[in-house]
């Protein structure tokens, strides 16, 4: 039996997760004792985890297998029965969600930094997620986070590294590991939902896509479902091998990061159809040849086309989306007679929702999208119920999504990303629009109907969670939203995210910064960006 070691150990100020999970750079996760505070602080309050069973994964980056290494070794020593690790460390983040779930575990330990990018000198990040599959609601981040601050021990075996690239079950103490497949139990769980036969049938007659791996976890997934099981050509994934830096880039699936994606479905005889997913696999990009398909708008036309998908025939309870996410999918739900929940920035907020099935698709402006399959976004989910719509359809993603604001109206929309500000200027302008009282004045062309700093009640459990973002909305539905990324690692990052409702058909195939050109001029007055922050132009504009 390897000997259980009880090491003393200080607080690390800052254990606090963010918007998804703990995330730092790598340098700071490496120090002695900070990962495994945190992990310690995870165990001491998730309840009793005797015997009961853990999965373990992550996006692949740097540092990711020395820190599995380390929380199986901090898993044995604290009493864990089992441990699932996908081999070589490998679990998409929507994975790990559906193989908690599947095998009923007492939830999983996910270490990616998302979509930023990886490396010695880069982002690393950890979350636990609950036996539901989900990201742990703010009551369990909150309580992980006083933990840490209060830990003056944590439990570690002393053992040899185990091999993860061996399939099959190993002893550590008294616990088994066991390393499996981290692609298998996800492809079929996206075969039962979509018609791959329809799909497939499509790649037979020429249907022609590229998908934009990144270099990080959906790789191998990618492969497998789309090459393999539905058929399509080898090479229709690109940059398919996961890296530890993927290859230096940002994991990021938007118009800037996946630059190769957009210029590859750009332009005569480009392929019918692009998508890309990021770091950890949970969000994605979608494009038509020539046509960028917002996340907001992708959320609006799965809904509307859900019931040509097997998994979805049934229908749809209900949707829920961001706060800052576009009214779009609200008109689609409005038609199909069904609810429509606003809810916080931060995929956990639509756990309650699904699990108490008042909705059955998600969405998010920051490329998520998602349904009640698992309790995370999923990038290729996403990505196959495009491809079911489009075999069904048989249409392009141009005239698809052009028809559906013919019908619906459209939500032009835009967020503009301040990146890399500086801390203290980037709260000294949410205190200044927190102050400001703008109901009933006018700014511009526009009356204010609300402003507010938007606080929700989740309608299951009752909780409450404030200060989730500035609103100004005008009278016209128009609106101007203001928060800061909780996803960050270096200063801060400011978002604005801009919208309008067109329903004149004749208006409605326009550039976004055109049609918004007012709002956004409005928004950075507003807001003093120039002044406060020193910047004239976002980051990234999506
Ligand atoms: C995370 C959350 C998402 C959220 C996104 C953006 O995504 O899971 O729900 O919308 O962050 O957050 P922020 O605007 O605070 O940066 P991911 O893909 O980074 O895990």
């Amino acid at each position: 039996m390897p000997e259980i070691r009880i090491v003393s150990t200080r607080p690390f100020p800052g254990q606090k997760p963010g918007t998804s999970g703990l995330r730092k750079k790598v340098a700071v996760f490496a120090q002695p004792h900070y990962l495994e505070n945190f992990v310690q602080a995870v165990f001491d309050s998730i309840g009793d985890i005797a015997g009961k069973t853990l999965v373990v994964g992550g996006d692949g980056r740097y540092h990711n297998r020395a820190a599995i290494q380390t929380i199986l070794k901090m898993a044995a020593a604290n009493g864990f029965g089992r441990v699932m690790v996908g081999q070589g460390g490998i679990l998409s983040t929507p994975a790990a969600s559906a193989v908690i779930r599947k095998y009923r575990t007492f939830g999983g330990i996910i270490l990616s930094a998302s979509h930023n990018p990886g490396g010695p000198t880069e982002d690393f990040g950890i979350k636990y997620n609950i036996p539901a599959g989900g990201p742990a609601p703010e009551a369990v981040t909150e309580a992980i986070h006083a933990r840490s601050e209060a830990i003056s021990e944590y439990r570690i075996v002393t053992a040899a590294d185990l091999d993860l690239d061996r399939p099959g079950e190993q002893r550590l103490g008294a616990m088994t590991v066991e390393v499996f497949d981290p692609v298998a139990d996800y492809a079929d769980l996206m075969e039962s939902l979509f018609d791959f036969a329809a799909i497939r049938a499509a790649f037979k007659a020429g249907f022609r896509m590229r998908f934009d791996a990144m270099h990080a976890v959906t790789g191998p997934y990618a492969v497998e479902i789309l090459e393999r099981r539905l058929g399509a050509p080898a090479g229709t994934v690109m940059n398919g091998v996961p890296l530890e830096d993927f290859g230096g880039g940002h994991p990021d699936p938007n118009l800037v990061h996946a630059h190769d994606l957009v210029e590859a479905l750009s332009g005569e005889g480009a392929p019918d159809f692009g998508a890309a997913s990021d770091g950890d696999g949970d969000r994605n990009m979608v494009l038509g040849r020539d046509f960028y398909v917002t996340p907001s708008d992708s959320l609006a036309v799965l809904a509307a086309n859900a019931t040509l998908c097997p998994g979805y025939k049934a229908g749809l309870k209900g949707i829920a989306r961001s706060m800052p996410t576009s009214a779009a999918a609200d008109r689609v739900a409005e038609k199909l007679g069904i609810p429509v929940f606003e809810t916080p920035t931060g995929w956990k907020f639509f756990g309650t929702l699904l699990d108490a099935g008042k909705a059955t698709l998600c969405g998010e402006e920051s490329f998520g999208t998602g349904s009640d399959h698992v309790r995370e976004k999923d990038g290729l989910w996403a990505v196959l119920m495009w491809l079911n719509v489009l075999a069904a359809r048989k249409q392009s993603v141009a005239d698809i999504v052009t028809a559906h604001w013919r019908e619906f109206g459209r939500n032009i929309y835009s967020r503009h990303d301040y990146e890399g500000i500086d801390a203290k200027a980037a709260d000294g302008l949410m205190e200044h629009l927190r102050g400001l009282d703008l109901k009933g004045k006018r700014l511009g062309a526009y009356g204010v109907a609300v402003n507010d700093d938007f606080a929700y009640t989740d309608p299951v459990d009752g909780s409450v969670s404030r200060k989730q973002g500035i609103r100004v909305v005008f009278d016209d539905g128009s609106r101007i939203v203001y928060r800061l990324s909780g996803t960050g690692t270096e200063g801060a990052t400011l978002r604005v995210y801009i919208e309008r409702f067109e329903p004149d058909p004749a208006r409605q195939d326009i550039d976004p910064q055109a049609a918004l050109a007012d709002l956004i001029v409005i928004a950075r007055d507003l807001a003093e960006i120039e002044a406060r922050t020193g910047r004239t132009e976002p980051t990234v504009i999506t």
